[in-house]
C-alpha cells in the first residue's frame, strides 16, 4: 500500500528510531516525496486530499519539535502552485539539500565563537551543535567537550561517541553533574526543538537547569537553530505544546514500587535572558531577533 510509505515513518519519528529535530523534518519531507511519487498516477484534487492527509499524520508523531510541520508545510506548499505533483516532490528536495547547507554554515559561524583551547559543554545529541564543535575542530582548534548522558534516552551518549570518533577529547557526565563541572566549561553549545516568537528555547529536558548554571557562573549559553527551528505560531501567542513520553523511558518499577507516579517531560523552555547567542545559517542571532527571523522566513505561512 502507497500509504504504508507514510505509515512507517511516521512509527519511526514517534517511536523516535529516527530523532533530533533536523532529522524528523528531513524524513518528513523524504516520506511525502516517496508517497508523492507512487501516488502521481490520481487526479490532482484526489493527489491533494492525500498529500494534505499524510502531512497531518506525519505532524502529529511528535508535538513539540517545530523542524517537523515547518518541513510538511514547506513540501506541502507545492499543492498551492502549478504542477503540484512535481513541485511537491521539488520542494522536498529543497528542504532536505538547504537543511543539510544549513547545517554547514551553522558549523561555520559557531566555529568563530569556540577559541583555541576551548573546553565545551553540550547536551542531548545536536547535529547542528555537532556541525560547530566538529567545524571548530577541523580548524586545528585544541578542544575538548563534555557530553551529559542526557537521561532518560542517553542520546548523549551518540555525541560523545561521535566526537571520539572523529579525534576529539570528549568526558561523558551525568546530567546533575553540570553545576560541578561549570569551572572548567568555556561554552555551552546546544540544540533547538524550536525557538518562540520572544527568543525562548525548547530543548531536550535539562536544558533550562545548564542555562541557569551558566547564567550563574558567566559562562555564555549559545543555542545552535536552523531557521525552521523557529516557531511561527508563538507569533501570535500559540503556546508550544511539550511531549510528556512514556514513564516507562524512565524506569520500569518492581511491584514494591507500585503506585508511586514517574513524570516524563521530554523538552523544558529555556527563557531568552538565558541564552546569549542563536546561531542560525543566516548568522548569529541575539534571542530578541526571533520576531524577525519569523516574520522573514515564514510569512507564507498562515499564523
Ligand atoms: P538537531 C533532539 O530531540 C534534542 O532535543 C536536540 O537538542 C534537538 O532534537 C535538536 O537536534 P529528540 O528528538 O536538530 O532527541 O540539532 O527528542 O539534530
Amino acid at each position: 500500500m502507497s500509504e504504508d510509505i507514510i505509515k512507517e515513518t511516521y512509527e519511526k519519528i514517534k517511536n523516535m528510531e529516527i530523532r533530533g529535530a533536523g532529522r524528523i523534518g528531513r524524513a518528513a519531507a523524504k516520506a511525502l516525496k516517496e508517497y508523492a511519487i507512487k501516488i502521481s498516477h490520481l487526479s490532482d484534487e484526489e493527489f491533494i486530499k492525500k498529500m494534505k492527509e499524510a502531512g497531518n499524520l506525519l505532524i502529529s508523531a511528535r508535538p513539540t519539535a517545530v523542524s517537523l510541520p515547518n518541513a510538511v508545510k514547506y513540501v506541502l506548499k507545492g499543492l498551492n502552485e502549478d504542477n503540484p505533483k512535481e513541485r511537491v516532490i521539488e520542494r522536498s528536495d529543497e528542504f532536505i539539500e538547504s537543511s543539510l547547507k544549513a547545517i554547514e554554515k551553522i558549523g561555520k559561524y559557531g566555529a568563530n565563537r569556540i577559541k583555541d583551547g576551548y573546553t565545551i559543554l553540550t547536551h542531548c545529541n545536536s547535529e547542528a551543535a555537532i556541525s560547530v564543535i566538529k567545524t571548530a575542530y577541523d580548524e586545528g582548534k585544541d578542544i575538548k567537550v563534555f557530553c551529559t548522558e542526557t537521561r532518560p534516552r542517553n542520546q548523549g551518549y551518540i555525541t560523545a561517541k561521535t566526537l571520539y570518533d572523529y579525534g576529539i577529547d570528549v568526558t561523558l557526565i551525568v546530567d546533575s553533574a553540570v553545576r560541578y563541572f561549570i569551572k572548567d566549561i568555556d561554552i555551552v553549545i546546544v540544540g533547538a526543538d524550536a525557538i518562540t516568537a520572544n527568543g525562548c528555547l525548547v530543548n531536550k529536558i535539562g536544558t533550562s537547569q545548564i542555562a541557569l548554571i551558566s547564567n550563574e557562573s558567566r559562562v555564555p549559553f549559545l543555542t545552535a537553530a536552523e531557521t525552521y527551528k523557529f516557531h511561527p505560531k508563538t507569533i501570535v501567542g500559540e503556546l508550544i505544546e511539550i511531549e510528556e513520553r512514556d514513564p516507562k523511558e524512565v524506569v520500569v518499577f518492581e511491584d514494591k514500587y507500585k503506585g508511586i507516579k514517574v513524570r516524563n517531560p521530554a523538552f523544558d523552555v529555556t527563557p531568552s535572558k538565558y541564552i546569549d547567542a542563536i546561531i542560525t545559517e543566516v548568522g548569529l542571532i541575539p534571542p530578541q531577533g526571533a520576531w524577525y527571523i519569523i516574520e522573514k522566513y515564514f510569512g507564507w505561512l498562515e499564523k
